[in-house]
C-alpha cells in the first residue's frame, strides 16, 4: 500500500548518499527542484490573478493552494492525496456552482486555484521537513502577492497550518486570530519526537506569536498536556461536552478586530465521523455538518486565510462521501472569504 508514501523521499537521499553522488551535486539537483516548484505557484498565482483583475476584479479570491504533504501524520499519511480529490469533488456535477449563501464559486473572482505545491516531488529529491516547512511558507507568500488573490489551503496533514498561518502572518505584518475546528487541539509540544508533527502545530504557532486568539472548536479528545498547553498559551478551548451551552456564542462569532484578520483552520474530523468517515482518526460525539456551517455563515470578521486539511481518501467511501464533505467546506469557506467587485 501506499500509506508511508513519504518514506520514499528519505530512501532516495539514502541511495543517492550511498551511492557516493557528491553532497553539492545533491544540493544543486535539490535546489532545482525547489526552484522549479515555487516557479510554478509564482507563475500560477501571477497568471491568476492577471485574470481576476482583467475580469473586473475583487476585494479579495480565494486561492486553492494544494500541498499534498502527509508524512508528518502520527498515524496514516493519506492526506498526501486529498488535493486533487477536493478538487475532483467541488467542480462534481451532481451540484451546481452556488454556495448556500449565493456566491458562484465559477466566477474566477470568487474562487480560483494556483494549483498543488510538489510536495512529493521535493521529498523525492531528499528534501527534508526544515527545509520543506519553509518552501510551504514561501509559496504561501507568492500567492498572496498576487492582489486579491487570499490563501484557501488545502491538506494534507495538519503540520502545514503552522508553515501556512507564520506565513500569512509575516506577510500581513501582525498576528491574526483563529478559528480552528477539529477533535483535538494539536498542542502538544512535540509528538514522538517530532516537532513538526500534525499534533503540535498549534503550539508551534502560538510560540512564534502568530495568533492574538486561538479558538478551538469540536475538541473531544484531550488529555492533560493539550489542557496545560492550552492554559500556557491562552487558547480558548471549545469542547464538546460543553458545545450545546457554547453554541449560541459561538454561532455568533466576531473576530480578528484590531490584529490583521481572521485565519480558519478545519481538520475534517471536527465532525463526527457520521459525517465525515474518510479522515484518520474517528473520534466519535462530533460536530454536525450544519453545526459547522452555521458556525462559518454567522462569523463576522475579515477572513484572510484559510485551510481544510486531514481528509484522507484512503478511508472515504468508496463513492467518495468524505471528498463531497471537505469539498463543501472549502466551497462555503470560500464564499465567506471572497469579496468579488
Ligand atoms: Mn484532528
Amino acid at each position: 500500500m501506499m500509506q508511508h508514501v513519504a518514506r520514499r523521499g528519505i530512501h532516495q537521499l539514502q541511495r543517492l548518499n550511498a551511492a557516493k553522488v557528491p553532497a553539492d551535486v545533491i544540493e544543486k539537483g535539490q535546489n532545482r527542484v525547489i526552484d522549479a516548484s515555487l516557479t510554478l505557484i509564482r507563475e500560477s498565482a501571477k497568471l491568476k490573478g492577471e485574470l481576476v483583475r482583467a475580469l473586473g476584479g475583487a476585494k479579495a479570491t480565494s486561492s486553492l493552494l494544494g500541498v499534498p504533504l502527509g508524512h508528518n501524520s502520527s498515524f496514516l499519511e493519506g492526506p498526501a492525496f486529498a488535493p486533487p480529490l477536493i478538487r475532483e469533488a467541488i467542480w462534481c456535477g451532481s451540484t451546481n456552482a452556488s454556495t448556500e449563501q449565493g456566491k458562484e464559486i465559477d466566477d474566477p473572482r470568487v474562487l480560483t486555484d494556483v494549483g498543488d505545491l510538489p510536495v512529493q516531488e521535493m521529498r523525492e529529491a531528499g528534501v527534508m521537513d526544515d527545509r520543506l516547512m519553509d518552501i510551504v511558507s514561501d509559496s504561501v507568500k507568492l500567492v498572496m502577492e498576487q492582489e486579491p488573490l487570499r490563501p484557501l489551503v488545502l491538506g494534507g496533514d495538519h503540520s502545514i497550518s503552522y508553515p501556512v498561518v507564520r506565513a500569512v502572518s509575516e506577510k500581513l505584518g501582525g498576528p491574526v486570530d483563529i478559528l480552528h475546528l477539529d477533535a483535538h487541539p494539536d498542542i502538544y509540544h512535540e509528538f514522538e519526537g517530532n516537532k513538526y508533527s500534525h499534533a503540535s502545530s498549534f503550539a508551534r504557532i502560538m510560540e512564534g506569536g502568530y495568533a492574538r486568539r486561538l479558538l478551538q472548536v469540536g475538541i473531544r479528545s484531550i488529555n492533560r498536556e493539550g489542557r496545560e498547553q492550552g492554559k500556557k498559551f491562552g487558547v480558548e478551548q471549545y469542547e464538546m461536552r460543553t458545545f450545546s451551552k457554547d453554541r449560541h456564542y459561538l454561532e455568533n462569532l466576531k473576530l480578528g478586530e484590531g490584529v490583521k484578520g481572521v485565519y480558519i483552520s478545519i481538520d475534517v474530523d471536527c465532525l463526527d465521523p457520521a459525517f465525515a468517515h474518510g479522515v484518520s482518526h474517528f473520534e466519535p460525539g462530533g460536530l454536525s455538518f450544519r453545526d459547522v456551517l452555521n458556525i462559518l455563515h454567522n462569523l463576522q470578521g475579515d477572513i484572510v486565510a484559510a485551510d481544510v486539511v486531514e481528509f484522507n481518501p484512503q478511508r472515504d467511501t468508496a463513492d467518495g462521501m468524505t471528498a463531497m464533505v471537505a469539498a463543501k467546506l472549502v466551497r462555503e469557506v470560500t464564499a465567506r472569504m471572497s469579496k468579488p467587485n
